[in-house]
């Protein structure tokens, strides 16, 4: 495993025109185990840009095409508490993932939505791996996955990595995802109707401060948290009335990863629910 140095330039920077798929996941979800599973040796490590925090990236292939995996640091939330938080959520919100894989343990389901449902509403393009199925079968527990991934809008694939069971579908839909050949519909959060009125106004106000494209709702909701780097943004000079928001273009292939904070490089969130039903498969309602 190469290490360190080259994570510097980031996976993006070395995918070239490789789809790049993240993996996150709560702790011991079985995340290493898929990364292991589908990239073999070619891997490398390294601290993330500015951090202590380490990560992995590497090369899958899958029906004759390369994908770039980067597994994240496995965190309970995106609500960055911590530094393993800030890292997976700024890539999630800035590194301009394909696809997102968020592994979950089919044994403790509940506590592993709230991290799907966070990374739902940064992306759409999300399949969520149910992972430990052997786990949860052992201790009684029958998940009905065509009800979950209704419930959540987009694919649920269950597996059990350490045997590789699932990890073609996985790959299968992963592909479908980045391809743009499978559309979800992710089912928003809705919050109490005072909250959602904060968001709505702070949306507005980060509208004019961010690139077309942002997780303007996802930045709401952390700002309503207390993310002092949301706060900041929103602190900062407002841009003068009828100026047009930053264009944020996406970099071009080999672009560095985006350093931590708010870097203006965010590709539009993919307007999958524009796409016709009939020439697409579809995910969820
Ligand atoms: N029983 C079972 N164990 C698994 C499965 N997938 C991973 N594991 C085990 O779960 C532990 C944590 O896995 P790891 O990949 O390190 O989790 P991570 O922290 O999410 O990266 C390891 O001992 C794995 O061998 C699975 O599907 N079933
Ligand atoms: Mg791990």
């Amino acid at each position: 495993m190469a290490s360190d140095g080259l994570f510097r330039t980031g996976p993006r920077a070395a995918s070239g025109s490789h789809p790049v798929v993240a993996l996150a996941g709560n702790p011991n979800t079985g995340k290493s185990t898929v990364f292991n599973a589908l990239t073999g040796l070619a891997q490398h490590t390294g601290n993330w840009p500015g951090k202590t925090v380490r990560t992995a990236w590497g090369t899958a292939r899958h029906r004759g095409r390369l994908y770039t995996l980067v597994d994240l640091p496995g965190t309970y939330s995106l609500l960055a508490g911590s530094a393993e938080e800030e890292v997976a959520s700024d890539f999630l919100c800035h590194g301009r993932p394909d696809a997102t894989v968020v592994v979950a343990d089919a044994t403790a389901l509940e506590r592993n939505l709230n991290l799907v449902l966070q990374v739902l509403e940064v992306t759409g393009k999300v399949v969520v791996l149910l992972n430990l199925i052997d786990e949860a079968r052992r201790k009684g527990y029958d998940i009905d996955v065509g009800v979950l991934a209704e419930g959540l809008g987009v694919p649920v694939v269950p597996a059990v990595a350490r045997d590789g069971r699932g990890l073609p579908e996985l790959m299968d839909t992963v592909a479908a995802l980045c391809d743009g050949s499978l559309v979800t519909h992710p089912r928003p959060v809705v919050y109490p109707p005072d909250v959602e009125e904060s968001l709505r106004r702070l949306e507005a106000r980060l509208a004019g401060r961010l690139p077309r494209g942002a997780p303007l709702r996802w930045l709401a909701v952390r700002a309503l948290c207390g993310d002092a780097r949301v706060l900041r943004l929103l602190a900062g000079p407002a841009p003068p009335p009828g100026s047009p928001a930053p264009a944020g273009p996406a970099p071009p292939p080999g672009s560095p990863l985006p350093s931590p904070g708010f870097s203006p490089v965010v590709r539009p969130r993919p307007a999958v629910s524009r796409t016709s039903p009939e020439t697409k498969r579809s995910a969820g309602p």
